[in-house]
């Protein structure tokens, strides 16, 4: 059938639509004037024979328009459905963007995104840790309502409970093929995992059809990858044991073996020793399954790249979540020394060329005008964050938390205030958005853009913000840094009482407690140096009032932060 075949090609989506519709208006003239000249002819008895000759060829017809008619819904829907990527970097700060003009690395593919997009200037992680902050993504939920949304220890079982609404969830539903490639840390099993078997639940119980993932984060054990929660390349004979608790009899330890170690550590990450680096948690076995911490970043772009040339001719969702710029900072030897900056500044290098990898494939593949991508990152910036790494003394003049205060940790600005960008092309028009948006809004909106009526009640749909057509953003947001709450209304920011040292002198970090409320106004204070609770009672009282509100008086329960 050379005549179905020349008007149904599998070609890209960008340009399907427009051909499939054009042709299929051509198949129901043509379909029309033959029906009527084959009708005209059958009418008359002595066409009989013509009938039937004619028979097959108005079947062929009727099945050839109808062929590309199923072939054009099913195209209209799948160019109303964008695929999505959602690029989430791991304690990448504000000011680590050169796009945001707040501090002097530079990334230029970032920066192709922030520019040629939306940039948000107040776009914010739910909350100043790992865990906490992509369980909110995923569930639109703010963390403070899940008592375990905490930063995870290698063993902890799945923070997202499987009949839970999420992002992937939702767009499975909504005919997404869905994946996540890259670091997890929302927890895996039931608490009592065996790493040589099926992991489960995971990932792929909370709705992605495809997982390709480290399990916590680089400091931590296991540290080997799961593809579906299989651990890739263990071999049988050589099985994996973790334990968080205590150390296996006679194996090495950060602690007690110096000697073997390429990286020092500075705070915690003294249990076992990983390609020379010492890590969080105890491993035994596993040693063919062991990743290649300086091949990280290409392993998952790798992984990345092939799922989307995988599913290009479907709609898709990929959570790609890479572990930069967080500990240990292990870039490929060609980044090495690239920035200036020591190891820090180099993975961000490292992370941004990803980026710019990733974006590549996606106009090889013909999917940029087909493709929503948002980018930013799970928490503010730390220096150093438990190993000797230079961050701190090579630093120079970059400001990683740009013009805001604190950092990872802080319940002050830069704890939660991160790049977050918006990138469609053809569909975005460039820009910059000073709207309140938060990462639980992304559940609704992107429900709301997919033609979803699913929507977590903490979140909120800003899809048209998104995508630069309205300005409207948050009228208030509850922020999270380690089991303490502060609140934003407006230009207005509450930090209640907390008890517990201002800084934490192991990350050198302001975490924002103080013995009395705190009341800030960004607009006129954006790095919250002017406490104006005691000068502005009336405020104070309002603001303490919605932030009750929402949040209920079990805010005075927290735990201390401990870090090891
Ligand atoms: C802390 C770790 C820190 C980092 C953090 C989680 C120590 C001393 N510090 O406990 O290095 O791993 O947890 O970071 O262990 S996060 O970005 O995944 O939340
Ligand atoms: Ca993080």
């Amino acid at each position: 059938m050379p005549f179905f075949i020349v008007a149904c090609p599998n070609r890209k989506r960008t340009f399907k639509t427009i051909k499939t519709n054009l042709i299929s208006k051509e198949f129901l003239k043509i379909f029309i004037s033959c029906f009527f000249i084959v009708h005209h002819f059958t009418k008359h008895p002595s066409m009989t024979r013509f009938h039937l000759a004619f028979t097959p060829f108005i079947a062929f017809l009727v099945l050839a328009a109808f062929g590309c008619q199923t072939e054009k819904t099913k195209e209209t829907s799948t160019t109303q459905k964008p695929n999505i990527v959602i690029i989430y970097m791991d304690d990448l700060g504000y000011g680590d963007v050169s796009a945001y003009e707040a501090g002097t690395l530079e990334t230029p593919n970032m920066d192709f995104l922030a520019n040629g997009g939306m940039k948000f200037t107040n776009g914010y992680a739910s909350s100043a840790t790992c865990s906490p902050s992509r369980y909110a993504l995923m569930t639109g939920t703010y963390p403070w309502r899940n008592k375990d949304a905490k930063i995870l220890p290698g063993t902890a079982p799945l923070l997202i409970g499987t009949d839970e609404l999420t992002i992937p969830g939702m767009l499975k539903k909504q005919g997404y093929a869905t994946a996540v490639v890259g670091k997890w840390h929302m927890g895996l099993g039931d608490g009592q995992v065996d790493w040589n078997e099926q992991v489960s639940p995971g990932p792929n119980e909370v709705g992605f059809d495809y997982s390709y993932i480290m399990a916590a984060t680089q400091d931590r054990v296991p540290t080997v990858y799961l593809e579906n929660g299989l651990v890739q390349g263990l071999d049988p004979n050589d099985p994996i044991e973790i334990n968080y608790q205590e150390n296996f009899e006679g194996e090495p330890t950060g602690k007690d073996n110096p000697e073997m170690l390429t990286m020092k550590w500075h705070h915690g990450h003294n249990s076992s020793i990983v390609n020379g680096i010492p890590r969080i948690g105890f491993m035994k076995g596993g040693e063919k399954a062991k990743w290649v911490d300086e091949d990280m970043a290409d392993h998952f772009l790798d992984k990345a790249k092939a799922y989307v040339q995988e599913e290009r001719d479907e709609p898709f969702f990929l959570f790609y979540a890479m572990q930069q710029p967080h500990v240990p900072r292990t870039p490929h030897p060609r980044f090495e020394g690239k920035s200036g900056m020591g190891p820090r500044g180099d993975v961000i290098l490292e992370a941004d060329w990803c980026v710019g990898e990733f974006m590549n494939t996606l106009e090889e593949e013909g999917l940029l005008e087909n493709t929503l991508v948002i980018f930013s990152s799970d928490n503010g910036p730390v220096l150093n964050d438990g190993y000797y790494d230079d961050a701190v003394e090579k630093l120079g003049d970059h400001t990683p938390w740009g013009p805001l205060r604190g950092g990872k940790y802080s319940l002050f600005e830069a704890g939660t205030r991160v790049p977050f960008i918006s990138y469609w092309k053809g569909t975005i028009e460039p820009g910059q958005s000073d709207a309140m948006i938060s990462q639980i809004d992304l559940l609704n909106s992107l429900a709301s853009l997919t033609g979803s009526g699913e929507k977590s009640s903490d979140g909120q749909d800003f899809s048209a913000t998104l995508l630069g057509k309205a300005d409207q953003g948050r009228e208030s947001l509850v922020l999270e840094a380690t089991t303490r709450t502060a609140f934003r209304k407006g230009d207005w920011v509450l930090i209640p009482p907390y008890s517990g040292p201002a800084v934490n002198q192991q990350v050198d970090i302001e975490l924002g407690n103080d013995k009395g409320f705190q009341l800030y106004d960004l607009s006129q204070d954006l790095g919250q140096q002017r406490n104006l609770a005691e000068e502005n009672p009336e405020k104070l009282k309002a603001m303490v009032a919605d932030f009750i509100a929402i949040r209920g008086e079990e805010f005075i329960n927290t735990e201390a932060l401990e870090l090891k």
